[in-house]
């Protein structure tokens, strides 16, 4: 039976009321609990309030520009009685931002407090820069301080890329966008924008039909895009000898199913993944923002990618370096059927330390994956198969597993990274230690 359920602002502690930046829902969508529904700003910080129940959204109460204080109610949601689950209403923190991506999110500066709330779109020009243009700048999607700041720059924000929630634009597009145009400027070629591709009218030569892209691939793209123009990624490749390795998995098939365990390659590849990430731990790391320091991450996080009918999910399998292959099976399994029936929370995709990307059971021989910033490295694995390996006397067949390291060449040296993915192929050889218990 259908019940009519209202979702209301959450607690917005020292803010009374805040003003809508955007609605991200209308009539007709249908949400789980998590997505986010609008994005309010304050003077200091910007949140998405996710919906705390999942159903049919009957109407939508308010409007870009309204403001709205702890209580109003943003939407109606018709749901089933069984599709609705009673999610405690939260508070959100006024400097916290909920993220449900694609992949894990890039943290988004809070505004600085004090600063003005500059709305205006003014034209300022800066010594040596273009003045910012009217139009691109007022629309463009950015708070108040990222706003200041590209004035003070002198930055037509209308032609930033942003790599915040949503495309919204942070400080660190501003300054990478300066960065970018003194660059290009120097070896003089113009403008400092990206070279764009030509804009071609495809209708010309033919019938065509435009699809959007969908809202995981809205997220995830500039995601991408960022981190495959920031980060100088090179791709080391190897193949690990897995054949006594999947011999062992199919024996152990059975017996791990009546435990309710689907031993998948992939649940091996984790687990020497982890043991080898302990051993390089510049591989488990993220630059700091100035580029300056390495973060060393003291905890173990493995993301993989998962494919999904809404897109690409990087479910996150945590503290990998404590489980065993079994368990690291079942939160596998968990993880994609969460990530396959849309069930996924924020949090379920937040604190990666390295990512997975296993096209294993589809095929192909290798592929580049692009790092899941600000991670440094990213394995791509690709589909086994039987190869003549020469083994000093005759060709033996063996089952050899493709295996793609993209990492970031700012922080990890081509030397390392072979040693790094020699020593991963190694470890998928030593079955013993794959099938050790964790402590
Ligand atoms: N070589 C050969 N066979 C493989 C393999 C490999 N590297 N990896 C998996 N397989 C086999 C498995 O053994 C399984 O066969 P059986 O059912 O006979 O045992 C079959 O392929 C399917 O495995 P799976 O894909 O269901 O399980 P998984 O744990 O290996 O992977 C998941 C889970 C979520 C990673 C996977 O389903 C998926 O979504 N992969 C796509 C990831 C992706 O899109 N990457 C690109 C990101 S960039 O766009």
């Amino acid at each position: 039976m259908a019940s009519e359920i209202s979702i209301a602002v959450p607690d917005l502690g020292d803010f009374k009321s805040v003003e809508v930046v955007e609605v991200l829902v209308k009539v007709g969508d249908v949400v789980v609990v998590d997505t986010p529904l609008a994005t309010l700003e304050t003077e200091k910080a910007t949140m998405d309030v996710p919906s705390t129940a999942a159903g049919l959204v009957t109407a939508v109460l308010i409007g870009r520009g309204d403001k709205v204080a702890a209580g109003s109610v943003l939407v109606k949601l018709e749901a089933t009685a069984e599709a609705v689950q009673a999610v405690p209403t939260p508070t959100v923190p006024p400097a916290r931002v909920v993220v449900a991506a694609a992949v894990p999110s890039i943290p988004v500066p809070a505004e600085s407090a004090g600063q003005a709330h500059v709305t205006s779109a003014r034209s300022v020009s800066a010594p040596g820069m273009a003045p910012v243009e009217d139009v691109g700048f007022s629309r463009a999607y950015a708070g108040p301080s990222v706003r200041l700041l590209a004035r003070e720059l002198g930055v037509a924000l209308g032609r930033v890329q942003g790599t915040g929630v949503k495309g919204r634009i942070t400080h660190a597009d501003v300054k990478a966008w300066v960065k970018q145009t003194l660059t290009t400027g120097l070896s003089g070629a113009g403008s400092g924008a990206l070279p764009r591709v030509p804009t071609v009218d495809h209708a010309k030569f033919g019938p065509i039909s435009v699809v959007p892209l969908s809202r995981i691939q809205k997220i995830s793209g500039p995601r991408l895009h960022a981190s495959w123009i920031n980060i100088p990624h090179v791709t080391q490749y190897d193949e690990a000898d897995i054949t006594d390795l999947e011999a062992k998995r199919v024996a152990l098939k059975s017996s791990s199913e009546t435990l309710g365990i689907k031993l998948t390659p992939l649940a091996f590849i984790i687990r020497a993944c982890a043991n080898i990430l302990k051993k390089h731990p510049r591989f488990n790391a993220s630059l700091d923002e100035a580029g300056q320091s390495l973060i060393l991450k003291q905890y173990l996080n493995i993301g993989f990618a998962a494919d999904t009918t809404n897109g690409l999910m990087v479910p996150v399998l945590r503290d990998a370096d404590r489980k065993d292959v079994y368990e690291i099976a079942k939160d596998l399994a968990s993880l994609s059927d969460k990530a396959r029936s849309g069930k996924l929370t924020a949090t379920d995709m937040q604190g990666g330390c390295f990512t997975i990307s296993s096209l294993g059971g589809i095929g192909g021989t290798a592929f580049t994956p692009i790092i899941n910033a600000p991670e440094v490295a990213i394995l791509g694995v690709s589909k086994a198969a039987i190869k003549p390996i020469w083994n000093g006397a005759a060709f033996i067949p063996r089952l050899m597993l493709p295996l793609s390291l993209s990492y970031d060449h700012r922080v990890i040296d081509g030397a390392s990274a072979a040693r790094f993915i020699v020593d991963l192929a190694k470890a998928l050889e030593d079955i013993s230690s794959l099938l050790e218990a964790v402590q």
